[in-house]
Order: structure tokens, then C-alpha cells, then sequence
């Protein structure tokens, strides 16, 4: 039976617009299924938007507009820029969607009946101009009187819905200590356990001041917080709820394999939700896997900066260096790991031109230049298919690059298959063909040297190829290989002799070599 894989990303607020950090999760998503896919696996990769809530409602307001109109709208954008950026989803929820909608009221319904959910009065210092709440230590701080408009704060109470987090204390606990790698990396998951230790209080779960959002069921006047309606979208894309029949069953995509989330966001996944699976006695996932952040040319992100790196600064990578250079920073200088990562203009060329142009590019160009020259860019044969140990040398790195993907270490994956790039290179300093091959009767040895760089570097485009797809078909189309990962065999597509004698391979520039940091505006 082919094994799934279910990897998700945050679903995006739409009352912001896209930038860096959305494409970053999503193309680090996005390598990962598109190299489960090509390992056979049947996978689901869902992203989406998040639509609700007092934000959304009051900048529509404020443009004159319905919520609705504004969801949909910026939605849209969201929606476009996977499409920029290839990305390749499988689906991509709408916390709008009537499907999505429906199934949350069921799931909210079932924890009121079990009674994970329940009606509870609140009571706290209020400021009506802000309609907001203060705790007790604020308010006394604040004087009592508003901070904004100085009017006395009041004395008030409030009905609202209540989630009982606090009776899950044990046992999200227990998830701790029996899966530790149930949140990742290790440092974040360290923060998580310094903040259970502090105790778990029951969350409101429902907002009565604003009506952008989805009833609590039976109880209309209240909607339901717009964390919960989020965090649902993982299993309403599944149907996991449903009652109607919508084509394709989803379920066996449930539980995910990896939440992929921003650190900022991993309380809410790695405690609250899986609190609100175990109420529903529903399977929890499996990997909560929380990045850290992008900042830029060293310092925090921000517009009045003026290094906030938005969808047109991205585009301006895309268009001087190419769509697979600006996913090949992303995701191999990316902060998968739990220090934040600068992105830089010269690193990001610095980057490409020891990696792209230097390294990949550079090779499978002399590779291709030699056995043009040598064999009329035929692949010759190689005598003696067992010499220098490429075989088991290279079956090594191939399988130690599957395995780390499995893993999500990405940067690993990637670094194994440039290891036999790098080998490569290093054979043929070490061989040097090209003088070989001014003895004829050197021919046969210096056809098997090119086979074995050949065959080499096109095991390691297969393995690369999730992360960029765009120039590795190229070299495929070049060297007339018939490769689609959509076949689903990368496995024998990357077994040792797989490349036939007599391909006929065209020289082929994959990463022009690119004057210094150009500028990408
Ligand atoms: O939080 N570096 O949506 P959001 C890297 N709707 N990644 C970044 C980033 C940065 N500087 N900034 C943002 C929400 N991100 C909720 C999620 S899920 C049930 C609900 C990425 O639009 C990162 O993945 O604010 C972060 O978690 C996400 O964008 C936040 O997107």
C-alpha cells in the first residue's frame, strides 16, 4: 500500500499582505511534497487563508466594504501568489468555505457535549472605548482609567464560551514525554515545556463584540474565536466532520505528518490543539515543526526600515536570478532551525554563485562540454561499472538525502545530493579527463570517468529536484532524460546505471554567472 504524508502550512490572515514569510513556509512545504511525491507517497499538502475575526471586520469597515468582499479579494492574492512561486498544494481551504464553516459548528457542538466546552462568566476591568478587558495588576497600573481616552474603567462581566484546557495539563504532558518529537526543533519545544509548567488555564473560545465569524451553535449571539475556527481548517479540509459527500475521501490523510508553522504561532498548535483533539478522541499529528524568522539585512522587518521584503522585492530575485535561485536561498538559508536567518542581498548572491552557478551549474556544464568534445555528446560507456566505488559511494548519499527529507531536515537533504556534486568535481580534478584524453588510447578510461560523472550528476538532480524543479527538468531535457517525478520512482530513478550508454547530452548553462549583487529592484 503507498504511504501517505500530510504536510500543512499556517493558514494566512487576509487582512495582511503576502510577504516573505509566506512563501518561505510554503516553499519549504512545498520541497517536501513535491519529494514525497517523487518517492511515490500519497500526499496532501494543504494551505489556505483565515478569514474571520474583529481585524478583517474592521478594515472592511473602514474601506467601506463587506468582510466578505474583503476576504475574498485578498484571499485571491494569497491564492495567486502559490501560483507565482509554483507552489503546488493540493487544496486550499477558506475558513469561509460553508464546508469549512459547518463542520467547525460540529466539532465546537461535540465538545459542548462532552463538556469540553462550557459557558462561563468573566469579570474584569473594562474600557468601553477600547473594548477591551485588563487584568487586575493592568488596571491598578493604568490608575483605573483608560490609557486612550482617560474615562474610568468599569467594573463588568461578560459571558463567554470557555475551552477546559486546564483538565488536559496531564496529559499534554504526557504527549511531551512520550513523543519528544512531537514538537520541533528541540529549543522550541524546551519553551513550550517552561510554559506548561506555569499551568494550564481553560481559554474563552468565543468573542460577543463583533460578528465576523462563525456562531457558537445554539448560541448565535456569540462567534467562535477565530483561533479555534483556524486551527479546525487541518481536519474540515479533510472532511473529517462532514456529513455530505464531497467526492474524494479525505481521511486517511488524517493525522498530518507535519504542522508546519512560525514560531510565533506554537503555542496555539503544539498545546491547544492537540488539547482539542484529545477532547474530540481524535489522533493527534505527528510533527509539529515551528521555523524560526526571516529578518532582513540584519535587523527586524519593517516597512518604515525600508527592508521589509514584500512580494515585489521577491519578484525582483525571481526576475534577475531566477525563480529556482530564490527557492534555493529560501530554503537552504532559511530558519528551519531556532535562530532567526538574515536575508541579504550579497549573501543571496554570494549563495547562488557558490552553490547555483559555481558548484551545480559549473559541473554539469564541464560534464556535458567533455563528453560533447570526446564522444559527440553521446554518454559513452563505462568499462568497468564497479571502478572507484561510485556505486555504493553515491547509493550512500542518496539514501541518507531520502532519509533526511523524511525527517524534514531539508538543508541535509539538499546537502547530501551536492555532495555528489562536489565529488564529482573532485574526480575530475583528480582524473583530469581532458588530459587523458589526448592519448587515444586513454579513450576507454576517460569514457568511463565521464560515465561515472554523468550518471552522478543525474542521481543528484533527481534528488534535487524538489527544490528546484524549474532547472532540473531543464537538465533533464537537455541530457534527453525521461524523468517525471510524478512517476512516483525516484528510488530506481536514483539506483546506480539507470543512464543508458549513447544518451545524447547538449551542453546546457542552468545558472548564468550574474554580475555583483545586482540589483534586484
Ligand atoms: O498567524 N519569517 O497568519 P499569518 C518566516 N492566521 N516566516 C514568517 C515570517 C517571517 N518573518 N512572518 C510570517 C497567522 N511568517 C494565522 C495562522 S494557522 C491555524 C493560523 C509565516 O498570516 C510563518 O509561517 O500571520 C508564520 O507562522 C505565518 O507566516 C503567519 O501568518
Amino acid at each position: 500500500m503507498t504511504k501517505t504524508r500530510s504536510i500543512t502550512t499556517p493558514i494566512y490572515y487576509v487582512n495582511a499582505h503576502p510577504h516573505i514569510g509566506h512563501v518561505y513556509t510554503s516553499t519549504v512545504c512545498d520541497v517536501y511534497a513535491r519529494f514525497e511525491r517523487f518517492l511515490g507517497r500519497d500526499v496532501f499538502f494543504l494551505t489556505g487563508t483565515d478569514e474571520h475575526g474583529q481585524k478583517v471586520e474592521t478594515s472592511a469597515l473602514e474601506q467601506g466594504i463587506e468582510p466578505r468582499e474583503l476576504a475574498d479579494r485578498n484571499s485571491a492574492v494569497f491564492r495567486e501568489v502559490l501560483d507565482l512561486f509554483s507552489i503546488s498544494n493540493d487544496d486550499f481551504i477558506r475558513t469561509t468555505d460553508a464546508h469549512h464553516e459547518e463542520q467547525v459548528q460540529s466539532f465546537v457542538q461535540q465538545l459542548i457535549d462532552r463538556d469540553a466546552i462550557y459557558l462561563g462568566e468573566f469579570e474584569g476591568w473594562y474600557d468601553k472605548g477600547q473594548e477591551e478587558y485588563y487584568t487586575e495588576t493592568k488596571a491598578r497600573e493604568l490608575e483605573f482609567k483608560s490609557p486612550i481616552s482617560g474615562q474610568d474603567l468599569i467594573r463588568a462581566t461578560e459571558q463567554n464560551y470557555y475551552f477546559r484546557l486546564s483538565s488536559f495539563q496531564d496529559r499534554i504532558e504526557q504527549l511531551y514525554r512520550d513523543e519528544p518529537g512531537f514538537v520541533r526543533p528541540e529549543a522550541r519545544r524546551n519553551e513550550m515545556l517552561g510554559r506548561l509548567k506555569e499551568g494550564l488555564n481553560d481559554v474563552p473560545i468565543s468573542r460577543t463584540n463583533f460578528t465576523w465569524g462563525i456562531p457558537v451553535p445554539g448560541n448565535e449571539e456569540h462567534v467562535i474565536y477565530v483561533w479555534i475556527d483556524a486551527l479546525f481548517n487541518y481536519v474540515t479540509a479533510l472532511g473529517l466532520a462532514s456529513d455530505k459527500e464531497t467526492g474524494e475521501d479525505r481521511s486517511r490523510f488524517w493525522p498530518a505528518d507535519y504542522h508546519i508553522v512560525g514560531k510565533e504561532i506554537l503555542w496555539f498548535h503544539s498545546v491547544i490543539w492537540p488539547a482539542i483533539l484529545m477532547a474530540l478522541d481524535l489522533p493527534l499529528p505527528r510533527c509539529v515543526y515551528a521555523h524560526s524568522f526571516w529578518i532582513s539585512e540584519g535587523q527586524k522587518m519593517s516597512k518604515s526600515l525600508g527592508n521589509f521584503i514584500d512580494l515585489e522585492s521577491l519578484q525582483g530575485y525571481c526576475s534577475t536570478y531566477g525563480q529556482d535561485a530564490l527557492r534555493w536561498y529560501l530554503v537552504t538559508q532559511g530558519p528551519l532551525g531556532s535562530t532567526d536567518a538574515d536575508f541579504s542581498r550579497q549573501h543571496f548572491h554570494d549563495v547562488y554563485t557558490t552553490d547555483l552557478v559555481n558548484t551545480i551549474g559549473n559541473c554539469t556544464s564541464r560534464v556535458s562540454a567533455m563528453i560533447g568534445k570526446y564522444f559527440e555528446g553521446l554518454v559513452p560507456a563505462d568499462p568497468d561499472p564497479s571502478f572507484d566505488g561510485w556505486a555504493d559511494a553515491v547509493s550512500v548519499l542518496v539514501e541518507s538525502s531520502i532519509a533526511s527529507m523524511e525527517d524534514f531536515d531539508l538543508v541535509g537533504s539538499c546537502n547530501q545530493a551536492m555532495a555528489i556534486i562536489r565529488r564529482v568535481d573532485g574526480y575530475i580534478n583528480e582524473t583530469e579527463p581532458f588530459k587523458l584524453a589526448k592519448d587515444p588510447e586513454s579513450m576507454p578510461d576517460v569514457g568511463g570517468i565521464l560515465y561515472r560523472c554523468a550518471e552522478a550528476l543525474r542521481i543528484a538532480s533527481c534528488l534535487l529536484a524538489a527544490a528546484i524543479p524549474e532547472r532540473m527538468e531543464a537538465l533533464w531535457s537537455a541530457w534527453n532524460l525521461d524523468i517525471e517525478p510524478q512517476r512516483g520512482d525516484l528510488v530506481t530513478r536514483a539506483a546506480w546505471g539507470g543512464l543508458a550508454a549513447g544518451t545524447k547530452v547538449e551542453k546546457v548553462a542552468l545558472f548564468p554567472r550574474l554580475e555583483q549583487a545586482a540589483s534586484t529592484d
